[in-house]
């Protein structure tokens, strides 16, 4: 499916985000950078061991401790047809008291920032912390959406920006927030 947002095009897929085309695809991770299961897993598994040089790179030289929650940093894309992969830590859900909008709110703009810095047009996102993470879906994609939707009406530098997700479930419920937040 897929909507106009001023001149960009907000599209949503049910896929595997480590299959899709894009200038950038975005990894759920942790702060760790090392990787872990659900995308970041499938991410580092069909992207090979360049990719994770090149977090641990980021870690050595960037941030010792972690990346922490909200930041995005980016490596290449290794073996996938992504050219980059855009690295972004959501919030664990800890039952709404902790921030948790707000830091998920800042992996997306972060991310999306990062895209348009590097010169970007085309980024693709999973639905983060939706899952290991537990952020309940319907929440998460409000915010998601909401997100994307701000940012595209405000810059002209973004072509595409996709929401791949990975069950039919999911594709519903980001499909009734894009009717809601886009009407
Ligand atoms: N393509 C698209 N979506 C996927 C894929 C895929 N290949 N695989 C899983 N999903 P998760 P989080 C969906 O757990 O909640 C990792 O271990 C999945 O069904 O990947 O941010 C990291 O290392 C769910 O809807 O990310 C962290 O430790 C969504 O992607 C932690 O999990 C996000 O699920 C991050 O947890």
């Amino acid at each position: 499916m897929e909507f106009i947002v001023r001149n960009a095009v907000l599209q949503l897929i049910k896929g595997d985000i480590t299959d899709v085309e894009a200038d950038a695809i975005v990894n759920a991770a942790n702060s760790t950078l090392l990787g872990g299961g659900g995308v970041d897993g499938a991410i580092h598994r069909k992207g090979g061991p360049k990719i994770l040089e090149e977090c641990k790179r980021i870690r050595a030289t960037e941030w010792p401790d972690g990346l922490p929650t909200g930041n995005a940093v980016i490596t290449s894309g290794g073996n996938l047809k992504a050219k980059y992969v855009i690295h972004t830590v959501g919030p664990v859900w800890m039952g709404g008291f902790h921030v948790e909008a707000e830091l998920l709110k800042r992996a997306y703009k972060n991310s999306l920032k990062l895209a348009v810095s590097k010169g970007l047009r085309t980024i693709a996102f999973p639905s983060i912390s939706t899952g290991a993470y537990r952020y309940p879906v319907e929440e998460a994609s409000r915010i998601a959406i909401g997100v994307v939707k701000d940012f595209l009406e405000n810059t002209d530098k973004l072509e595409k920006v996709t929401f791949v997700l990975f069950s039919n479930r999911d594709f519903n419920v980001y499909l009734q927030a894009v009717e809601d937040l886009l009407k």
